[in-house]
């Protein structure tokens, strides 16, 4: 057998994200030891892609708001899909965990009284985004990233997780390999918290780094939890289109929170078209209206001017560019326009740093001149890891989800600024929950010889045969999603799309490499392939079981929303054998008192 060092906690936390950061901090005040494995560097987290803030009803702009209509926009954001409970909990203590950030020093943006900033965005009736300028993630890692090294933390960096060990149904260590020499690493834990983030790898065009080759869900599916609603993946309407080398580049929802307009090439500001009927009365009804919001904003007053349409939400916006392009009104390199040049420029600057300097540095665009080109990119998706709402905790014991790998907190489609906040709340929950399991299991479980032979072996594996290229395997692997399962869909696409992706699975079974472990990144993809095949597969299949359209699932087959039976159930996909077994699941109920939220015309604090 292959040599391997082994390290020993009380918890270990996969992924160094916002999520994965505040678990392990909370592991840590829970007085266990605790090791942070990251797969990049500690810092280069995807959390930093959420640029334009994070959502909490502080109420510091808008005294009207409070958690029950946080929690109101982000039920009706993920078209009630959400896990209410979740839903619940993370409206309540959002503003708790945005607190914690300043205490630990975030520098957020201020009000002219010196309280918090908080800006509009997508879906969000109130301005509720706190934010750092355009580096809201950035800032977060930054203070999360401090606080857990001042807590003594011990962090494993450039290691990437490769296969979950249990002592009978019970997590009980985690093997994987460091990349920048090939060498192996056994962890002995009690608990493992999964906060490895997303799978947008699995698409061409994307926000996300090289990280998301969605670890945490093949590990978890792996291991024996479900994953739920993977059908539903949110394209961010506004990345880069041009030039080719940074297309899918986020381009903030903070552009259009600050009054960016989108315009088609024939000048139409086109989204007050696509405003569906339910919210229409939500937005602004003419472009005088929306200006007058805009105006106000500005100069921080009151107004009861309704946002401008471009502040609907991520899944509406997205289908709109599509259909603009679609119908021939695109700009020339397949986005439409998005503008803030009508403004100061000194403003611009200051509100948008990044959009600024990116625009300027990657595409000679000057932002305070002219407008952007964007079109949608793979963001986000909202479907992963069933946990229960309060500790996080998967159906595997001792195995815990935070964050974008988990799923249900944001049903069919997530509101912008939603993510921060999950990242804290549930971060600090599942930190908690690991902590009272793993405090609860006496000794260390047990470890099996054989399973760590048969971690090497598959890790070896690719050395040792003749195989497909795991790049070209992964390029095909992005055409078909992109084909077949992309914003709009249908049955027969996704018939096709699920018969091609059984057929890649044989490529990845036996993609092969050459040269020796230390620095070789294909290498790495070998490994990485095998967890987006479990993210492919799962999102044809779910999304192909669902008869209907609903949030960030378009179907062209079937327009509408489904009032019946799909609004009540979660699809959920399993490891049964080598195969992928699909089923729908009731939604929990939510209670009568949220129940009424819904129901009755808004409270003064509602
Ligand atoms: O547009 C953005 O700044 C992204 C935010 C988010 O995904 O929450």
């Amino acid at each position: 057998m292959a040599n391997y060092e082994t390290h020993e906690h009380d918890v270990i936390v996969v992924g160094a994200g916002g999520a994965g950061l505040r678990a392990a901090i909370e592991v840590s005040a829970q007085g266990l030891s605790v090791g942070l494995v990251c797969k990049s560097l500690l810092g280069k987290a995807h959390t930093v892609m959420a640029e334009g803030g994070i959502a909490a009803a502080l109420a510091n702009v808008d005294p009207q708001d409070g958690w029950q209509t946080h929690f109101r926009d982000t039920m009706r954001g993920g078209k009630m899909l959400n896990n209410w409970r979740m839903a619940q909990l993370h409206a309540q203590e959002a503003p708790d965990r945005v607190r914690e950030l300043e205490r630990w020093g975030a520098v957020f943006d201020r009000t002219k009284d010196g309280r918090i900033l908080q800006r509009a965005f997508g879906g969000h009736k109130w301005k509720r985004l706190c934010h750092v300028g355009d580096r809201t993630g950035l800032e977060m890692i930054r203070t999360l990233q401090d606080q857990g090294v001042h807590q003594g933390i011990t962090v494993y960096m450039e290691c990437t997780i490769s296969k979950l060990l249990k002592d009978g149904d019970k997590i009980s260590g985690a093997f994987g390999y460091f990349r920048e020499d090939g060498r192996y690493v056994l962890f002995k834990t009690k608990a493992v918290v999964l906060a490895t983030g997303g799978v947008g790898k699995i698409y061409s065009v994307t926000s996300n780094s090289w990280e998301y080759t969605s670890d945490g869900q093949g590990l978890a599916y792996e291991a024996g939890a479900d994953l739920i609603d993977m059908e539903f993946v949110q394209f961010h309407p506004t990345g880069m289109v041009w030039p080719p080398g940074v297309r899918g580049l986020l381009v903030t929802e903070g552009v259009r929170g600050e009054g960016g307009i989108l315009r088609n090439s024939k000048g139409e500001r086109f989204m007050f078209k696509y405003l569906p009927e339910a919210t229409k009365n939500d937005y602004a009804a003419t472009e005088e209206e929306a200006k007058e919001w805009v105006e106000a904003t500005i100069h921080g007053k009151k107004s009861e001017a309704r946002r401008p349409p471009e502040l609907s939400t991520r899944d509406n916006v997205a289908r709109a560019i599509y259909i603009e392009n679609k119908e021939g009104r695109g700009s020339p390199h397949g986005g439409v326009f998005l503008d803030i040049s009508y403004q100061d420029s000194e403003r611009v600057k200051k509100k948008l740093p990044s959009m600024y300097h990116q625009f300027k540095e990657l595409a000679d665009v000057d932002i305070t001149e002219g407008p952007m080109e964007v079109g949608p990119t793979c963001h986000y998706i909202m479907g992963g890891i069933r946990v229960e709402a309060d500790s996080a905790q998967t159906r595997v014991p001792g195995l815990f989800a935070a964050g974008e790998c988990a799923g249900g907190m944001h049903g069919s489609n997530r509101l912008g600024g939603n993510s921060l906040s999950d990242l804290v709340v549930f971060g600090r929950r599942a930190g908690l929950g690991a902590s009272t399991y793993a405090k609860s299991v006496s000794g260390q479980p047990s470890i099996n010889d054989s399973d760590i032979n048969l971690a090497i072996e598959e890790l070896e594996a690719p050395f040792n045969r003749e195989g497909k290229n795991p790049y070209d395997v992964a390029k095909h692997m992005n055409s078909i999603m992109d084909a077949y399962v992309g914003i709009f869909r249908e049955q027969k696409d996704m018939e096709t799309g699920v018969a091609k992706l059984e057929e890649l699975k044989k490529d990845v079974a036996n993609v092969a490499v050459k040269g020796g472990k230390a620095y070789n990144p294909g290498w790495h993809l070998c490994r990485d392939l095998k967890n987006m095949m479990v993210a492919a597969e799962a999102i044809a299949r779910s999304a192909l079981s669902r008869p209907e359209s609903r949030g960030a699932h378009s179907r062209l087959d079937f327009p509408d929303t489904d009032n019946g039976k799909w609004s009540t159930v979660n699809t959920s996909v399993y490891k049964d054998g080598d195969e992928m077994k699909l089923e729908h699941t009731p939604l929990p109920v939510m209670p009568d008192e949220l129940k009424e939220l819904f129901e009755e015309k808004e409270k003064a604090h509602a």
